[in-house]
């Protein structure tokens, strides 16, 4: 497509679309019909893909997941369509500023974190390697609240994306199915009815994902909540107008919210209500089209291939057992073993408090017939593999954990050190009686949106030293480790950092009225905020060095800019209670003109996926600092390598992985291992001896304690010393010295800019193998036996 053909289409749909005259068209309008446009180009692929998936009868992948954190779309089409050109001159002859249109679009925040964002990089990448598949998930109406800071306090404000139309999706209103939930079970000769109590309707609506070079196109299908009966007409004539309207908005408030936690319990029904919709739901979709093209319901594992992202659809093993038992007729033994060989199921925590489990009465409550179902199906582990009866159900709750294990083909860890905590920890007992179920994957990012696109300053250079085609074959930036030697390269990689940097630094002047200079180094921590990430211990560095400045003034610090991101969940009290801290710390730290121009502290508020795509390019340290043992992978430290940040972390997660592609010296560790994170935790004070031992981090602690971040209010983050002093669960003062002393290493380091250049360009180099096509091909041979159809 050229640049005026795409041209006369954004025209056409700006009059025949929406109405509008050019002369009147507001940024909004052009977006619209800019995406309009664009989306037209993916409508066709689209089509061929479905249409060749049923000739090749290609196995399917279904992805159920409660998140996809999608974000923008309308740039990641253009890319991956190859019109960024294209839009941008047809922008640009328009008369608009082609980054402000872009700059219009929602952030699609059907998610949390990198639990939701893994989903979405997967979805790309199904595309891009073009696998049969669907994303299914819910299509909530309030996607992540919106951050914003009141006096450094967290303040949490609705998301409302869909307040306008949504140009990306296809509402399928012939695509309903009823949900059922409550009600009783009959016991008859002819086998169990369920007679649900009530009901609600799921309605599909679909948005096609675009994989690169619009090769191939995938779905992804979010159910909404719907009433079955729209309007009480006989209840609206007796005068009830709002009682009228009840049933809907009942039956809307399944599909409201996006439950605003990550890695915490939320044990609530309607959570329960929401997992049992959207996977209901999906199942009867995903037979509905298998039915559509075979017969034998039993050949179910050949031709298709379902993941359940987390155990929030785990409900999917008792509900396919339902309809294949209660719906097919077949023997309950065999259905257990047909489910067992569709199902699939990927762990991302090891969290106790956030392994879900339901209170067996709720389950029963709310689905008596899967709760009978699931008593069965632990009678049928306990039998058919010495297992000990009770595994799924214990003290009266039901453990999503067991229940998604006991009913997979494959069970994975996202990271190595992930599984293989795993397989000793939580699921010790299931993996001794199924030792070959367990395996890796570990995680990934889509170098589409996480390189080619928020680092275009970087993606040239890349295709100027190594040609193109990177961008679906990742490893291909191995060949930049040839050019890391030459000066040349190095000069023209800072630059491109640099640049990264300045723009970043004009955006938060913009946005919170801080200068900071992209000469110093940008020291970044994005993430959901959370004790065991310790963004605790980063501000009790800040303070540390905050302090160390102001005694030695004179010694020529290391410029450094400290950048915090992340929302804390609602009623997660101590994560706000961080946040106020570095709201509070970075109002002190900034304001001193002893430290000005050596630290400064800048946290902007709703940090988010388009957030993220500015803060990665820019980023000189990437910190990685969470207690050993506790972050399943993460995903923003691949991110961050890959766009060439060093890396200062703790050996966590894909940490560990990280550092063994960049090379020991081109990452900077310290701390406890997981394993001396357990030893370190059974010392008696262990906190009180860390800080006898470190005067930097006893005065930071000092600090809180005077009150020096709490004008007029001295004991306003007393709470926090005292959890440090008294409670320090994550250990973060007992890894405090190693982390001080490895950060001035750092600042030595970052003095020497060549070298740093050089160790930055390694990790661009050496991170291909952290693509999202590596592990979805990891996903394809190892789990789903699924292969592309292109
Ligand atoms: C998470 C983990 O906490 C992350 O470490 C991991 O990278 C991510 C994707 O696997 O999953 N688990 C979770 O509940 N939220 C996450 O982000």
């Amino acid at each position: 497509m050229t640049k005026d053909e795409l041209k006369s289409e954004i025209l056409r749909h700006l009059a025949f679309s929406f109405g509008k005259d050019a002369a009147h068209a507001q940024t909004r309008d052009w977006r619209m019909a800019l995406s309009l446009a664009i989306r037209d180009r993916v409508v066709t692929p689209w089509f061929e893909s479905t249409r060749k998936t049923y000739e090749g009868r290609h196995k399917r992948v279904y992805y159920l997941s409660m998140e996809f954190l999608i974000g923008r779309l309308l740039q990641d089409a253009i890319v991956n369509l190859g019109l960024d050109d294209a839009a941008r001159e047809a922008c640009l002859e328009l008369g608009l500023s082609y980054d402000q249109v872009l700059a219009d679009e929602p952030d699609a925040a059907l998610g949390n974190g990198g639990l939701g964002r893994l989903a979405a990089c997967f979805l790309d990448s199904l595309s891009t390697l073009g696998i049969p598949a669907y994303g299914y998930g819910i299509r909530y109406e309030h996607g992540l609240f919106r951050q914003s800071f009141h006096e450094g306090r967290q303040v949490e404000q609705a998301e409302d994306w869909l307040s306008q139309p949504h140009p990306w999706e296809f509402e399928r209103p012939e695509v309903c199915y009823g949900v059922g939930f409550y009600g009783t079970v009959r016991e008859g000769e002819d086998g169990a009815h369920w007679d649900a109590g009530d009901m609600v309707v799921a309605k599909a609506y679909d948005t096609p994902i675009i994989g690169w070079q619009g090769r191939w196109a995938n779905t992804l299908r979010l159910w909404s909540a719907q009433s079955r009966t729209q309007f009480d007409l006989a209840r609206f004539n007796e005068g009830q107008f709002a009682g009228a309207a009840e049933p809907e908005a009942l039956a809307r408030t399944i599909s409201r919210v996006l439950y605003p936690n990550d890695s915490t319990p939320q044990g609530k029904e309607l959570r329960l209500k929401q997992e049992y919709f959207f996977t209901a739901a999906s199942l009867a979709d995903i037979l509905r089209r298998y039915h559509s093209e075979y017969t034998d319901i039993r050949a179910l594992p050949k031709h298709v291939a379902i993941q359940l992202n987390d155990t929030h659809p785990a409900i999917a093993g008792p509900e396919l057992v339902r309809i294949l038992h209660d719906e097919h007729w077949v023997e309950l033994d065999d259905a257990i073993e047909i489910a067992r060989g569709t199902l699939n199921y990927t762990n991302h925590t090891l969290l106790p408090e956030a392994l879900e489990s339901w209170h067996e009465g709720l389950m029963r409550h709310l689905l008596p017939r899967h709760m009978r179902l699931i008593e069965q199906i632990d009678d049928w582990h306990a039998r058919t593999s010495k297992g000990r009866k009770m595994s799924t159900i214990d003290h009266g709750q039901v453990k999503m954990g067991e229940l998604s294990f006991v009913l997979a083909n494959k069970v994975n860890g996202v990271s190595a050190l992930h599984t293989d905590l795993m397989k000793k920890t939580v699921f010790s007992e299931l993996h001794t009686l199924h030792p070959d179920r367990i395996l890796n994957q570990t995680n990934g990012i889509t170098p589409r949106r996480w390189l080619r696109t928020c680092n275009p300053t970087l993606s040239a250079l890349i295709t100027d030293t190594i040609g193109s085609g990177w961008e679906d074959d990742l490893d291909r930036l191995e060949d930049l480790e040839a050019h890391v030697g030459d000066a040349g390269f190095r000069a023209a990689f800072a630059e491109a950092k640099h640049a990264n940097k300045a723009r970043l630094a004009n955006r938060i002047r913009a946005i919170r009225g801080v200068s900071i200079d992209p000469d110093a180094m940008f020291d970044i921590q994005v993430k959901r905020i959370h004790e065991y990430k310790r963004q605790l211990m980063n501000v009790l560095e800040v303070i540390a060095l905050w302090d160390a400045i102001r005694r030695n003034p004179g010694k020529d610090w290391t410029p450094r800019v400290k950048i915090f991101g992340g929302k804390a969940a609602p009623g997660y009290h101590t994560a706000k209670e961080i946040v106020h801290l570095i709201n509070d710390v970075a109002r002190v730290v900034n304001a001193d003109e002893d430290v000005a121009g050596r630290l400064t502290v800048v946290f902007p508020p709703n940090y988010n996926v388009t957030m993220a795509e500015r803060l990665v390019p820019a980023a000189d340290l990437s910190q990685q600092i969470s207690t050993a043992g506790k972050e399943a992978s993460g995903t923003g430290n691949m991110k961050f390598a890959l766009n060439g940040a060093l890396t200062i972390g703790t050996l966590d997660g894909a940490n560990v992985e990280i550092r063994e592609r960049v090379g020991d010296d081109n990452f900077f560790l310290f701390g406890m291992t997981a394993d001396e994170v357990v030893e370190r935790r059974a010392v008696p004070d262990h906190a009180a001896e860390a800080i006898a031992a470190s005067p930097e981090l006893a005065r930071a602690i000092e600090h809180i304690e005077r009150g020096s971040f709490g004008p007029g209010e001295p004991d306003r983050h007393r709470h926090l010393a005292n959890l440090l002093r008294h409670h320090d669960y994550f250990l973060v003062c007992s890894d405090f010295a190693s982390y001080w002393k490895v950060s001035r290493e750092v600042d030595e380091a970052y003095r020497d800019r060549d070298r740093w250049t050089r160790m930055a360009a390694l990790n661009t180099a050496r991170s291909g193998w952290f693509s999202s096509d590596r592990t979805i091909r990891g996903y394809a041979e190892e789990i789903w036996g699924a292969t592309p159809a292109i």
